[in-house]
């Protein structure tokens, strides 16, 4: 009797560690089809497959929200703490305190950073924290049904015809005037800025804020909303094509120094910005909040890398904390001896 013959299944794909795409997948997604955070999540994966980052040294940090759970859909064997509402920066300063090894990324949304969360995050953005905090922005509170959140635009109208008008808070140019040391803004459906965006972020050793405009689906992608599916495609104004090369790969590309600017970034990987808007220099501080302004007043929803910096020290590094996870550390080390526990008695005596 004849026997088909098989043909054997070609190897899986595989990045500078030997780890397949499925091996930085999550849980699948309970996430509305076609909401904008289940695109963030794809990109994290891609991201992170690409990069070559050990899964096991991510440390997946969230506050409460449709975004908040959505570290429960990429990176399985990376930990991760879905902890209270607008208290992620809290948990994430705590987890790389303890072990700066860890690669911190925390994702947040606009009502969790915006609202509730919102003196969280502006103590966080001033201390140059390693860690990637992603806001999945919807301009509503998805989770609880809708209702503005605090980076609703003014004008823009609820499914019930209500309309926001209060002016809302710029996160990016907030990150900005508070020490964030690399600040960007994109889009969930912008797949190739988002992932140059994120590579970039994992090569960044200090605070990356990244805002991710990611529509709501089920309560905001309606006309009259300001952060529906549409009108972010006919309002992003890309400040400049953004292209990644790790610092594993040569930098083979062909650029013309006059019109594209090169970032080297903390791990010697590069940025590639193309086509700066008049010769934006996305590390002057101060240009960075006029564009920001000036867009915001056109109606414009400018994307891309706005202000990046690579020289301040990092909060770790400021406050000298031990290159070992400090649950390693041995009794000797973190604990005064009985002679230093006595001299201090006795000086209290
Ligand atoms: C202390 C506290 N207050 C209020 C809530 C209710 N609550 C849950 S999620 C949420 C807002 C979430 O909005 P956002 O962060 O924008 O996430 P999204 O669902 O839009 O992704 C609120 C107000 C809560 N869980 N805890
Ligand atoms: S309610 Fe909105 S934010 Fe939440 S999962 Fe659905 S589409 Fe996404
Ligand atoms: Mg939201």
């Amino acid at each position: 009797m004849a026997t088909a013959t098989v043909p054997p299944a070609s190897p899986a794909k595989v990045n500078r560690l030997g780890l397949e795409m499925a091996n930085y997948k999550g849980n699948k997604s309970t996430l509305c089809a076609g909401c904008g955070h289940n695109a963030i999540s794809e990109r994290i994966i891609e991201a992170c497959y690409e990069m070559g980052v050990e899964p096991h040294r991510v440390a997946k940090l969230s506050g409460i929200g449709c975004s908040s759970k959505s570290p429960a859909y990429f990176l399985r064997t990376a930990y991760g703490v879905n902890s209270l509402h607008g208290r992620m920066p809290s948990i994430a300063t705590g987890a790389m305190l303890a072990n700066r090894n860890l690669i911190a990324l925390g994702v947040s949304g606009d009502g969790d950073t915006a609202s509730i969360g919102i003196g969280q995050f502006v103590h966080l953005m001033r201390r140059n924290m390693p860690l990637i905090y992603i806001i999945e922005d919807n301009g509503v509170y998805g989770l609880t049904k809708g209702q503005f959140s605090a980076t609703a635009d003014i004008g823009s109208k609820l499914k019930t015809g209500v309309v926001n008008d209060l002016p809302p808070i710029d996160t990016c140019a907030l990150a900005i005037q508070l020490g964030a040391t690399y600040v960007a803004r994109s889009f969930s459906g912008d797949k190739r800025q988002l992932s140059a965006l994120l590579k970039g972020a994992l090569a960044h050793h200090g605070t990356c804020m990244l805002d991710v405009i990611s529509p709501c689906v089920t309560f905001n992608d309606h006309e009259g909303s300001t952060k529906s599916y549409s009108y972010v495609k006919d309002h992003d104004e890309p400040l400049a094509d953004v292209s990644f090369v790790p610092y594993f790969e040569d930098i083979s590309v062909d650029y013309d120094p006059g019109s594209t600017m090169d970032i080297t970034m903390h791990d010697g990987s590069h940025i590639l910005l193309r086509k700066l808007a008049e010769s934006y220099d996305p590390t002057n501080k101060i240009e960075a909040l006029r564009l920001l302004t000036e867009s915001h007043d056109k109606g414009e929803i400018i994307t891309g890398l706005f202000y990046v910096n690579t020289k301040p020290e990092n909060f770790l590094t400021l406050l000298n904390v031990v290159d070992e996870p400090l649950a390693t550390l041995p009794e000797s080390k973190v604990r005064p001896p009985k002679e230093v526990l006595d001299q201090v008695m006795q000086a209290l005596m």
